[in-house]
């Protein structure tokens, strides 16, 4: 092992703090090297592992990846989140002691990066200046190339972000150790992966995996896990698995900025980088601030704050193409740095394709090879129907790769927000929207949240499943607590979101189909919420709250089957009904549920007529 010191001291790297945590685990990992990384390594970084075989070129400053074939999402059986409390332990939150994972992990870490690099990543989840930047900085430990160049683009990566820190130790340590893929028995009960975070010692030990939200850590376990849980124990914040866009009304100059969350892969990349539909184009115009992340706090004029922590996207592949998502496909193009992840890749031209990319797959199979690196061309019949690309394939470019990236989503200050959205794939039942104006019935409706899994997580496709605030994978404290942190913030503000549920994903009982078009015209239901917030519209009350009434809808240049609109504006009381069953037996798994909570389920059970 080479001179630790000498290292950290040739590389700027100040924070002693930082330099014996480097230290320690340099030790127990058993790297035989250390570099510590800045945004500025990225260029040299790409060659090195183009030249390693790590990636593969894909295009003008394109870049392909592919991970272990049974390592492609996160696994939510194997993450924890670990404390010396026991009383931290929730439904959700996978809870164990502190000191058993600890051990456990350093265990399984112990000599992991032994022929390996171990690359120092500092880096900040946030924009610096920011209110919340004493919860942001944080230095990730990974002994894997390809997490650095992630990092590069999901966060801002170098040691300015740690050497100056107004308390020295105040950065999150965040430990990865790839493991030995081919042999941890992922998915068996054999397995030997653990993805912990440490929340009350704000340590990430994450073992047995390359891939995304189980690799980054300043994204999923940093971003979401630990910031959930610094918000609650400094009383001072919400960290959320939320998108926040901006709306401006070109004709009167107003500019709304709605926040909201929908489970993993249910649509939240495409909502915020959505454009205007054409026919609404000229006077409505959408910014990008981020589509997976929001730190949310009460500013001093007692609005909601909110802000993207993070410096890119990783981006769901599937059925991303120019209609669907244009500014998506503008992020990747050529000359962005973006790099492509399990989805399918052609060795001859470097190209990439997926699942939804163009309305049919590539006619000529030549040098195609699918996500696993499989030639198409040499399936059998029994492979022919397989998907060329992962179901959770992935594209990953930074925020200012997004054309409609916001002018100031750089700012620390954050933007104040208007609305709050919950929604998911639900096939039945939830409306295109419906609006919330009270505090606890709307803290409420997140927490009853019940969607369709998708494939971003291992196993659970498709299983309906609550889902609260679209956090269920990411809560790091007790979901009584949650829901008291969330009555506790919101009430503070003076100048209240308006809340809502959408969904975008209801289907026609017979055939399937979706009855909203989806994507851009999503915007109609937003226009329509600010609309009621601001007093222009006054939509039609139900026992589940204020839904649009439907002239009020913009419906301008919309292709829509009266019958299917008439259908996504209205409500089921039946199934509402048996509905409220279902969360009553729910929220009584949740201890410590705030009384507010439970008389706002009694209000909706009651105007049901139960
Ligand atoms: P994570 O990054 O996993 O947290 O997911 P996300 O919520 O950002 O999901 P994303 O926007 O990437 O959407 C995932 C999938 O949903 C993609 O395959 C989209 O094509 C599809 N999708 C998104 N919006 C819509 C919509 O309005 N209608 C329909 N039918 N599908 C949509
Ligand atoms: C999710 O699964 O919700 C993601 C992708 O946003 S990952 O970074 O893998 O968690
Ligand atoms: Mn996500």
């Amino acid at each position: 092992m080479a001179d630790v010191d000498a290292i950290l001291e040739a590389a700027h790297l100040k924070n002693d703090h930082v330099r014996e945590y480097v230290r320690y685990w340099a030790e127990i990992t058993g790297a035989d090297n250390i570099e510590v990384v800045s945004v500025d390594d990225d260029a040299r970084l790409i060659q090195e592992a183009l030249e390693a075989g790590e990636i593969l070129p894909a295009g003008d400053d394109l870049y392909y990846s592919r991970s272990f074939y049974k390592d492609t999402a996160r696994s939510e059986e194997r993450t924890i989140v670990a404390t010396s409390d026991p009383a931290d332990k929730g439904i959700y939150n996978n809870w164990y002691p502190a000191s058993e994972m600890k051990e456990k992990l350093t265990g399984l870490m112990t000599g992991a990066s032994k022929g390996k690099t171990m690359y120092v990543i500092p880096y900040l989840m946030s924009a610096p200046g920011s209110p919340l930047e004493r919860y942001a900085a944080g230095v990730e430990l990974t002994d894997n190339r390809s997490v650095v160049l992630h990092m590069n683009r999901m966060a801002r990566v170098g040691v300015e972000h740690i050497n100056n820190l107004a308390d020295q130790n105040t950065f999150v340590r965040a430990v990865h150790v790839t493991g030995d893929l081919e042999n941890l028995g992922q998915g068996t009960p054999e397995d030997q992966r653990y993805f912990v975070t440490v929340a009350d010692e704000r340590t990430i030990l994450h073992y047995g995996s390359s891939y995304g939200g189980n690799a980054l850590l300043g994204k999923i376990a940093h971003g979401l896990r630990q910031a959930a849980y610094d918000g609650w124990a400094s009383r001072k914040f919400l960290a959320e698995q939320f998108m926040l866009l901006g709306i401006t009304d070109k004709v009167t100059g107003k500019k709304w900025h709605i926040a909201g969350g929908f489970p993993s892969a249910s649509g939240k990349t495409n909502l915020a980088m959505t454009l205007s539909p054409d026919a609404l184009g000229d006077r409505y115009y959408v910014e990008f601030y981020g589509d997976d992340i929001a730190w949310m706090w009460v500013g001093e004029d007692g609005r909601l704050y909110g802000m993207n922590p993070e410096f890119g996207v990783f981006g769901v592949a599937k059925d991303t193409n120019e209609s669907t998502n244009p500014t998506a496909i503008d992020s990747i193009a050529p000359g962005t740095r973006a790099i492509f992840t399990n989805v399918a890749y052609n060795e001859k031209t470097n190209e990439v394709w997926w699942e939804g990319r163009t309305p049919s797959e590539p006619e000529d199979l030549d040098g195609w090879l699918d996500w696993k690196g499989n030639p198409i061309a040499d399936r059998s019949p029994a492979e022919a129907n397989d998907p060329w690309a992962h179901p959770n394939s992935r594209f990953t470019t930074t925020l200012a790769n997004v054309p409609n990236v916001a002018d100031d989503y750089a700012e620390p200050q954050g933007v104040p927000i208007d609305g709050i959205i919950f929604g998911g794939r639900t096939r039945d039942r939830e409306p295109l929207i419906r609006a919330i104006t009270d505090v606890a019935e709307g803290v409420y409706d997140g927490l009853t949240l019940g969607a369709e899994a998708t494939f971003a997580a291992d196993g659970l496709d498709g299983q309906l499943r609550y889902d609260p605030m679209s956090m269920r994978p990411f809560l790091s404290y007790p979901e009584g607590l949650y829901a008291a942190h969330w009555l506790k913030i919101i009430g503070e503000c003076t100048d209240k979101p308006i809340f809502a549920h959408v969904n975008w994903f209801q289907r026609d009982a017979e055939d399937g189909h979706f009855l909203w078009p989806g994507y851009r015209d999503n915007l109609r239901a937003l226009l329509w919420l600010m609309q009621l917030r601001d007093g222009e519209v006054s939509g039609v009350a139900s026992p589940v709250g204020i839904l649009p009434a439907k002239e009020e809808l913009n419906i301008d240049g919309l292709e829509i089957d009266p019958a299917d609109l008439e259908t996504l504006l209205t409500i089921d009381a039946e199934r509402w009904k048996q509905e409220i069953g279902f969360r009553q037996a729910y929220l009584e798994q949740f201890a410590d549920l705030p009384e507010q909570i439970w008389a706002a389920h009694r209000r909706v059970a009651k105007a049901l007529g139960d």
